[in-house]
């Protein structure tokens, strides 16, 4: 039970002592934390809450929207708008920047994936929200597309939250990543998991089994690897999970270890990848650095990406630094495609 556990609203305001800061990322998150209790809610009450089926509408990156995609999204403009923290806002299921009306407009940006993994919904499977902060650039009133196209590695804050058997928030502000679980009796998140630390090593690996064919060959190569078990190269079996939540296998590598991937492939060449860069690959890679971990494409530090657009998209090769070294330095050896 919560008992006398730290509120996440108390830990903010703690870690704002640390930064010196004003407040506003504190009360910025607030907000965040309000919209992820909503959405939590309505991915408890499922078909009770209507939440559950398609739209019949599709979004700007041409995918089927379903019902709790849009509601997720409703939510998270809604609780942010009015908080006077944010100058602009950027999301997976908008085509272009969510625009803060003038009277509330404040200095950060917030980019979200309001309901990640929404392929799981309808089947009672984890998903997730996820979100990354940056400044707005100096004497911007009103942002455009352009003024939210920074690196990861100028991110203030990310984190996602898992709506899974418990509702968890996971944040960093570049002082380590913190793991907060809510009480739905309190309607509160109190902080249960100090510091998450990847461990190096690990014999657990993500993907999509079944886009293999397309792979390039650096990444079919560590897979067959692992594979080969015992008896292989890696003289050691592995052991494969793939929830198809981001959130929910990002949360996995969390507790205990493990590699993610969804990397570049021949389907998905022509856009760049399959995971989007600004609101997914940045605020994961952000948190998985921060516990010791290793992000990239495979030939470049994901943070180090210098985006083009709002919704670009990046092969993501995520998790325990040994084994991400590893397909990193597959890449590197130059294994033809
Ligand atoms: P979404 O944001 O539209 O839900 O798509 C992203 C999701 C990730 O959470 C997950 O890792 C991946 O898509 C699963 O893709 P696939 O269905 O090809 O396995
Ligand atoms: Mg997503």
């Amino acid at each position: 039970m919560s008992g006398y556990r730290t509120t996440l609203t108390h830990f903010l305001i703690e870690e704002q002592r640390r930064r010196q800061g004003e407040g506003v990322l504190t009360l910025l998150l607030a907000d965040v934390m309000t919209a992820c209790k909503r959405i939590s809610d309505l991915v408890d009450h499922g078909e009770l809450a209507g939440a559950l089926g398609t739209m019949g509408t599709e979004n700007v990156q041409g995918e089927v929207q379903k019902k709790l995609d849009v509601q997720s999204n409703e939510l998270f403009k809604f609780c942010n708008t009015i908080g006077g923290h944010l100058a602009g806002m950027a999301s997976e299921e908008e085509d272009d920047v969510v625009t803060v009306p003038a009277e509330y407009r404040g200095r950060y940006l917030l980019l979200f994936d309001p309901l990640d993994g929404s392929s799981n919904i309808d089947v009672n499977v984890s998903v997730g929200s996820i979100f990354s902060i940056l400044r707005c650039p100096d004497g911007i009133e009103q942002p455009t597309a352009e003024d939210f196209l920074q690196p990861g590695v100028e991110q203030v804050c990310a984190g996602y939250t898992v709506y899974g058997p418990s509702t968890m928030l996971v944040l960093t502000t570049g002082n380590g990543v913190h793991g907060f679980t809510m009480d739905r009796n309190v309607g509160e998140f109190f902080y249960t998991h100090e510091n998450m630390t990847i461990p190096a090593d690990t014999q657990e690996f993500a993907i999509n089994m079944s886009n293999m064919r397309h792979w390039e060959a650096p990444v079919r190569r560590y897979i067959e690897e692992c594979l080969a078990g015992k008896t292989g190269p890696r003289e050691k079996d592995f052991n494969m999970r793939w929830v198809a939540s981001m959130v929910a296998d990002v949360h996995r590598i969390m507790t205990r270890g493990g590699v993610f991937m969804y990397p570049m492939c021949d389907k998905t060449r022509e856009k760049g990848g399959k995971l989007r860069l600004m609101y997914e690959a940045n605020p994961m890679s952000f948190i998985i650095e921060q516990a010791g971990g290793v992000s990239s494409t495979g030939r470049e530090r994901i943070m180090e990406v210098q985006p083009k657009e709002l919704h670009q998209r990046v092969p993501v090769i995520l998790g325990s630094k040994n084994e991400i070294d590893r397909i990193v330095s597959y890449h590197s050896e130059g294994t033809e495609k």
